[in-house]
């Protein structure tokens, strides 16, 4: 008899979730924990076993664009994959987007509707990718006070029937980059009762979306990204041509393969106004502030998958007489990476616990500057772990990670536009610095970390919370004695200040959700990988400023 290698296997991706089940234990109050719990095990039920099964089969599928049909006409239609179509019906009808719209939960909808995202991402080949979007538009709209708008799309947005559901494109980034959009090109004519756009769109997420929001300089509007304005554009007649959209072409990728990514040209697009003839950049920020809110939970959704993947395999490979399971250096490397994950996993969801009370008025305005720092602090460092987790979570498979039919390289290929998409680590890291900006939000993130770790009185997370304390005192008095008119050196610490931040937020979230569980669980999980993530470097600040002038000279 040969040796044959057992594939890994998934349970119930809800009910195989400590981190989240003990999460959502400490956050919802009883009740609506009880009320939400049969939506969840059903979404982990059907992406352990439906979803996971179709995507394996569904491998090598990509979206197929075609231009024309034979008779010459221009078409440009994109037929996507089948995984990808029943994910946009399974997706209207658990309220993927909606949950967090009904708000039959206060403001605890925006965690049930992440728990359902986290629970559907990794079975789903990105398909949250235009529910992400799909969200952030409703939020956009309705915090335009766009009434129109708002009464002709956000129920199509926000439904639970198939029928009816319409998805959203966040169509920005053109040739002149996807980070400084102030340079955007795309012009917009006012026409009869609207405007027509006429430019290139050089990334368009899921192409295939009934809208879009997207940016356009009206005629005469000065230049930078003030003299954009937001628009609405409905992409199809009702026959379902692109209405003055060509689709040039899909983009060749490294990963999210399944996503239908295209080069656009408008060329007299109808569209309208959101909100004003100017401000564009501030005016599409809601949705940014959801996709990135989306990018950490779906970061922490793939290092949940990696690892249940590993852990099922680390106890049917067999290699030295033992399986991996029982083997202390495989032990280790998989501790190493659940602890990452674990305070990953508790950082992306205190954003949507703040973005939810902000949804529903309920946030105080410490709350809202702290919001406003934690989200792009969270998407970055969430980004950054995600990727380095499936990095090692192939490398614990050995071959099989690298070989293609395993349905292992994927995950390392889609992490790896986290930390890209929706901003780059750089980017967020600016985009931190300028939240700062507005006073009081560093204090606000001192406060939160501070009380996370007075809740501390167990012994075995003493030292961990001293570490978070120590991180967190390095990068305030950095960011005082660096921060000074006139001088590059916060800037060029800008990435490694947020990494900070981040991490440390992560592990006093995890402290305190550690010393919960103690108390409450009698679990000594959580406890065990906070010590091991305080270890696993928090402080990153460093002193590379001088490094930086030295390279300059
Ligand atoms: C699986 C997960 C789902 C992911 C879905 C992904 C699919 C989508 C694919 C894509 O579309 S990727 C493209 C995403 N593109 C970006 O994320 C843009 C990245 N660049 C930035 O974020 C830049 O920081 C930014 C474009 C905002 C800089 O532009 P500007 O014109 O230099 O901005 P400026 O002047 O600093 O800010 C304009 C205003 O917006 C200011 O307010 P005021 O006008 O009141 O002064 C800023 O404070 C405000 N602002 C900027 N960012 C903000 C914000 N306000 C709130 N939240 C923010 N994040």
């Amino acid at each position: 008899m040969h040796f044959q290698q057992a594939p890994p296997t998934l349970g119930n991706q809800y009910h195989d979730d400590r981190v989240l089940r003990s999460y959502l234990a400490r956050v919802l109050p009883r009740d609506m924990l009880r009320e939400t719990e049969e939506s969840l095990a059903e979404m982990g039920r059907l992406a352990g076993a439906d979803l996971y099964e179709l995507q394996l089969a569904d491998r090598l599928n990509e979206p197929i664009l075609t231009q024309w049909d034979a008779w010459g006409n221009r078409i440009d239609k994109i037929e996507l994959t089948a995984l990808w179509r029943l994910a946009e019906r399974i997706a209207a009808e658990h309220g993927v987007v909606a949950t967090a719209y009904e708000q039959k939960h206060g403001s605890h909808s925006r965690v049930h509707q992440c728990a359902l995202a986290y629970l559907f991402t990794p079975s789903t080949d990105i398909y949250s990718c235009p529910l992400a979007m799909t969200d952030g538009a409703a939020r956009t709209l309705l915090d335009s006070g766009n009434q129109m708008l708002i009464d002709r799309a956000v129920p199509h947005l926000i439904t639970r029937d198939p029928n009816e559901f319409w998805t959203a494109g966040q169509w920005m980034t053109e040739l002149t980059g996807g980070s400084d959009v102030g340079l955007s090109e795309t012009i917009a004519k006012e026409d009869a009762g609207g405007f027509r756009l006429y430019g290139r769109k050089w990334f368009t997420s899921a192409a295939t979306s009934q809208i879009a929001l997207t940016l356009a300089r009206p005629e005469g509007n000065p230049p930078g990204g003030r003299g954009l304005a937001l628009f609405y554009i409905e992409t199809r007649d009702e026959q379902g041509r692109p209405r003055n959209i060509e689709i040039n072409r899909l983009k060749d990728k490294l990963g999210t393969r399944k996503v239908p990514t295209a080069e656009l040209t408008l060329a007299g697009t109808p569209a309208q106004l959101v909100k004003g003839t100017t401000d564009g950049v501030r005016n599409i920020t809601p949705l940014l502030n959801i996709t990135r809110l989306w990018n950490g939970i779906s970061a922490v959704a793939l290092m949940r998958r990696g690892l249940a993947l590993t852990s099922d395999y680390a106890h049917k490979r067999v290699a030295f007489g033992a399986p991996l399971s029982e083997k202390p250096l495989h032990r280790d490397t998989l501790a190493g990476l659940q602890a990452e994950a674990e305070a990953a996993f508790h950082l992306a969801f205190f954003v949507a616990e703040l973005t939810g009370r902000s949804e529903t008025g309920e946030i105080t305005d410490d709350e809202a500057l702290l919001l406003r720092l934690l989200t792009p602090v969270m998407k970055l460092t969430t980004g950054k772990q995600a990727v380095m987790v499936a990095s090692e979570v192939l490398e614990t498979f050995g071959g099989a990670g690298y070989v293609e039919d395993t349905g292992l390289p994927v995950l390392l290929r889609d992490s790896q536009v986290l930390p890209i998409w929706e901003g780059t680590t750089n980017v967020l890291a600016l985009d931190a610095l300028r939240a700062l900006r507005s006073g009081e939000s560093l204090r606000q993130f001192e406060l939160t970390v501070t009380r996370c770790l007075e809740s501390v009185h167990d012994p075995r997370l003493t030292d961990a919370a001293r570490i978070a304390r120590s991180a967190l005192d390095h990068a305030t008095s950095w960011l005082a004695e660096t921060d000074r008119p006139g001088q590059p050196s916060v800037e060029a610490g800008a990435r490694r200040f947020s990494l900070t931040l981040g991490r440390t937020m992560e592990l006093a979230l995890l402290i305190k959700h550690a010393q919960w569980s103690l108390d409450h669980e009698c679990d000594g999980r959580s406890p065990i990988n906070a010590r091991r993530f305080a270890h696993s470097g928090v402080d990153l600040v460093g002193t590379g400023f001088q490094d930086l002038q030295d390279m300059q000279d």
